[in-house]
């Protein structure tokens, strides 16, 4: 039986159009539609324009057309903008049209019928940017300044409807306890518990002082509180019968960490005044970090916004819009704040997409025959395809938990693991030996793997998929309600289907397109160090020797030295992190059930590619050390130096990962 996965994102406002942050969350949204598509569930994709508002009417009062005009105008380009990236909602919701005004007035009905709404006069401050109300404390003093757009919150002072927040506080605390993945990622839960721990008070939801709103059923003097009516398109978009019972209530809404509240604390409140049970109510609401751009938050207000789809067509007109999406779902993990940068871009454009991926394909093609042969594995082939299925499993569970991040690094540990099985079955040395045979299996097995990868990508990246299925002689995947088409049981190709020579899917940009890209998505320099960031250190980086040679240390026992555990390892992932420039992501196999995580301080003297398949020495029980940001190392590489010239140590091939080094 098919389950249903209704994701959401949050309703956009209009004040200006959409940019590499709001398609952060729209991404990660159609990204997990499609995996759920592929695993045969009904998947449901909302999105939408948050159109009223006093920020709305103040923009469009700005440029000197109605509220409306603005309204219909910004929606458009939203509306088009996510296909472009090459998402799909399945319904785009409009705050200003017709069936979602008489959905949130139906809402506000039931909450009014129950008792919890009632007529008031509010007095306190409002930032118009967070369209929020503050109290002194939640803002930076002097001056009430609001934290997010540092701007001074305004005193309003009117008659107001309120929402009897105050009814809520313990039911939903026991909720939170029924549910507590209600609000991941689990530092998020903690907040919002304490917030609700600490006392809700009534919430204002209507205004009186400006009219671009919905009306308030029974008195049009007010219009409802833009957040009341924006929390309920998740609600007014299922006003059909058959849709709300198909697949209400929300699986998952994707929201930035600035509107948690509104969704974990506000969003359950109305909809239990409303009369709906806690079974009735949103599943999950996951909050990620922002994305930044020259260390400031990416964001209409602050003007300093980059257009995804401009930066897709830069990269490369044919499959830039996946690049795009495959740089924002690999760099920013789930929960945690991430600098774009177009350097990121490109070393991963280079890297990870073109040498790791795509050149995959172009390492076999040469030796493909007219037809695939029957598979005929040998044990490398053996060790290849369950790489593949690891990797299938390690990416489901990512992507079960919504966690798009998690599950590319898993894919791509497999894609190493690829590049390592090439390297060694090494084709051309067959075909050297007259071994026809051998290399028809190598090809075979090479290509029936890709297909699996395809599929694993495919969520990220579709258009890719789909070029790589083509050059591999395979149908376009077609994923259905019911039918899960997640790898991996059988490859799908027919019989003696060929690979279809094409052009590289990631042809390298010549020096001048990259010299142009990093002029034309470079932020400021003034702003181009991310705020809050730690001065970069030397602590980051190992000593590098001067030409004078280092002074022998003190004797040691044999028991000092026999406490360290060196060992050789190999280098199976190796990625540059954004904004460390002297500091490379290694994933390195010192013969341990997974590979260690180790940061190490050799980017100025090796490239990713570079240290990629080494056989290194590795100290492995140093104390782990945390670089900050989530980045630990659990291990040490061995490394010697002279006048600035840094090398890693090299241990012979004949020995295995894990091998002690005495
Ligand atoms: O808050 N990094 O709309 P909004 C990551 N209308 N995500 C970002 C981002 C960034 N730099 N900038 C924006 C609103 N976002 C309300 C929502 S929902 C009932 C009403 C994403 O246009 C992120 O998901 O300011 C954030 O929560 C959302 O866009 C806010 O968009």
């Amino acid at each position: 039986m098919s389950r249903t996965f209704y994701v959401s994102t949050p309703i956009y406002y209009i004040n200006d159009v959409p940019h590499l942050g709001s398609a952060y969350t729209t991404v990660a949204a159609d990204v997990l539609r499609r995996y759920h598509a592929l695993r045969g569930d009904d998947a449901f994709f909302l999105t939408g324009t948050d159109e009223h508002g006093l920020k709305i009417q103040r923009a469009a009062e700005e440029r000197g057309i109605a509220s409306q005009a603005l309204a219909d105008d910004v929606s458009r380009i939203f509306e088009e903008t996510w296909p472009q990236l090459g998402c799909a909602p399945n319904d785009f919701v409009r705050t200003s049209s017709e069936r979602h005004k008489r959905g949130v007035q139906e809402l506000w009905k039931r909450i009014a019928d129950r008792g919890d709404i009632y007529l008031g006069h509010y007095e306190g401050l409002y930032c118009v940017g967070c369209e929020g109300y503050y109290t002194e404390k939640e803002l930076e003093q002097p001056g009430n300044v609001c934290p997010i757009h540092k701007k001074p919150a305004e005193v309003v002072k009117e008659e107001s409807y309120f929402f009897r927040l105050s009814n809520y506080g313990e039911r939903l605390l026991r909720f939170y306890e029924e549910h507590p993945t209600f609000v991941e990622p689990e530092g998020r839960m903690n907040e919002v518990k304490s917030f609700v721990a600490s006392g809700l008070q009534d919430l204002s939801v209507s205004r009186t002082t400006f009219n671009w709103g919905v009306p308030v059923p029974g008195d049009p003097r007010h219009v409802m509180y833009v957040w009341f009516d924006a929390l309920s398109n998740y609600w007014t978009a299922l006003q059909e019968p058959s849709k709300h019972a198909r697949y209400w209530p929300p699986t998952v809404h994707l929201v930035g960490k600035d509107i948690l509240r509104f969704h974990a604390v506000y969003w359950p409140a109305f909809l239990m005044a409303a009369g709906f049970s806690d079974a009735e109510l949103p599943k999950k609401v996951l909050a990620h970090g922002f994305l930044t751009y020259g260390g400031h938050k990416m964001s209409k207000s602050l003007r300093n916004t980059v257009s995804p789809v401009a930066l897709a067509e830069a990269v490369s007109p044919s499959v830039g819009v996946d690049v795009v999406r495959y740089c924002l779902m690999r760099s920013i993990s789930f929960g945690n704040d991430g600098d774009f940068s177009i350097d990121d871009v490109l070393s991963r454009y280079g890297t990870d997409l073109g040498n790791t991926f795509g050149n995959l394909l172009h390492r076999i093609h040469p030796f493909a025959g007219e037809t695939l042969a029957p598979a005929n594995d040998g044990p490398l082939e053996a060790d290849l395809r369950a790489a593949a299925r690891t990797a299938a499993r390690a990416a489901a569970e990512a992507f079960d938990a919504s966690s798009p991040t998690r599950a590319l690094e898993a894919i791509w540990l497999g894609l190493m693991a690829a590049n390592a099985y090439i390297d060694k079955a090494a084709p051309w040395s067959a075909r050297k030996h007259g071994d026809e045979a051998r290399v028809a299996a190598i090809v075979t097995a090479m290509a029936e793997t890709l297909e699996a990868y395809t599929v694993m990508v495919a969520p990220v990246m579709p258009k890719v998929a789909e070029l790589m299925r083509a050059q591999l002689g395979l149908e376009a995947l077609t994923p259905a309600i019911g039918r899960d088409a997640w790898p991996f049981e059988t490859p799908t190709r027919v019989p003696e289907s060929k690979l279809v020579k094409g052009d590289p899917v990631f042809p390298r940009h010549d020096k001048d397109v990259a010299a142009a890209l990093k002029q034309q998505f470079s932020p400021p320099s003034e702003d181009a160090k991310p705020m809050n960031a730690p001065a970069e250190t030397t602590t980051e980086s190992r000593p590098v020797a001067t030409t004078a040679p280092a002074e022998m240390k003190a004797e040691i026992s044999y028991e000092d030295f026999a406490k360290i555990d060196l060992r050789v390892g190999v280098v199976v992932a190796a990625e540059r992190i954004p904004r460390k420039d002297r500091l490379l992501s290694l994933k390195v196999d010192v013969g341990e059930p997974a590979p260690r995580s180790i940061i190490a301080g050799i980017a100025l003297a090796y490239t990713p590619e570079e240290v990629l398949g080494k056989r290194i020495a590795v100290l492995c029980n140093l104390a782990p050390r945390d670089f900050g940001k989530g980045l630990v190392s659990h291990g040490m590489l061995m490394a010697a130096s002279h006048d600035s010239v840094l090398k890693l140590v090299a241990v012979p091939d004949e020995l295995p990962p894990g091998s002690p080094i005495k």
